[in-house]
């Protein structure tokens, strides 16, 4: 209910043409599939967030631009912007600011309007995220197929076997959150146990709660490519892709 409002007030404030008319809204993104899918590259998906709901504050000093700058030199296959102000204390602004790295950059809010597909784009976004818990599997199709159409990749992230009905052929990537978003609590062997179910077709992210490089051989060696890490690299004074204990 409170995005909904939200989606609101920003549709009120700037026109869908308005978006369109932006200089990134056309300009043509890298593909976090294929980052993911070189095997010379790290496949680490690294998130600039401040603050989360299950953690609070995390890092309210490293910039966005500083933040993503370490993680684009540091190898990382993919970025990850939070844009939702609420809970994450993000914004679209955090996200066109991530723009001048030569890496994908995922925008990663809860999306359940058409018009924060083009607002994504509009700031430089070359991912968005779908999920599943948030959206039925027609809505997802549906979304999936509005993204695809505006040069868009698609993340459907899923957290159990139910959510597997939401898969479709407009997904590129589907990414098992570790952690539930109902009680906060991460665990890695649930995404081992359900991988198997994931079609091959589909470029295998893991999600949350990755802190330590053993970790990601774990996964790695269960089918995973992609691997997206935001707080073990934030609580870092500067943060950067290395793992802080
Ligand atoms: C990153 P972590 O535990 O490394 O900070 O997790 C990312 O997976 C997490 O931020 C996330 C998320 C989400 C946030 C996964 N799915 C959906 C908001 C909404």
């Amino acid at each position: 209910a409170y995005k909904k409002g939200e989606v609101a007030a920003a549709k009120a404030n700037k026109s869908i043409a308005e978006l369109e008319k932006m200089p990134l809204f056309s300009k043509p993104v890298l593909s976090l599939k294929q980052f993911l899918l070189d095997d010379a590259k790290t496949g680490i998906i690294a998130e600039y967030k401040r603050q989360s709901p299950s953690k609070g504050i995390i890092n309210a000093t490293a910039t966005v631009e500083d933040v993503t700058a370490a993680y684009a030199q540091y190898g990382a296959s993919g970025i990850s912007v939070l844009t939702d102000t609420n809970f994450f204390g993000g914004s679209l602004v955090d996200l066109q600011k991530a723009t001048f790295n030569q890496v994908p950059l995922l925008r990663k809010d809860f999306m359940i309007d058409e018009y924060q597909f083009i607002e994504a784009k509009a700031h430089g976004a070359a991912v968005v995220l779908l999920i599943a818990a948030c959206l039925t599997p027609k809505e997802v199709q549906h979304f999936a197929t509005f993204a695809q159409n505006i040069g868009l990749e698609v993340l459907l992230e899923i957290h159990n076997e139910q959510e597997l009905a939401h898969i479709c052929d407009e997904v590129d990537l589907v990414g098992v959150n570790n952690r539930n978003l109902k009680d906060f609590i991460v665990n890695i062997d649930a995404s081992i146990e359900l991988i198997k179910s994931i079609p091959t077709s589909k470029v295998a992210v893991a999600e949350s709660g990755i802190n330590s490089t053993d970790t990601i051989v774990t996964l790695r060696q269960a089918g995973f490519r992609g691997f997206l890490i935001g707080e073990n690299f934030m609580k870092q004074p500067q943060p950067s892709i290395a793992f802080a204990d």
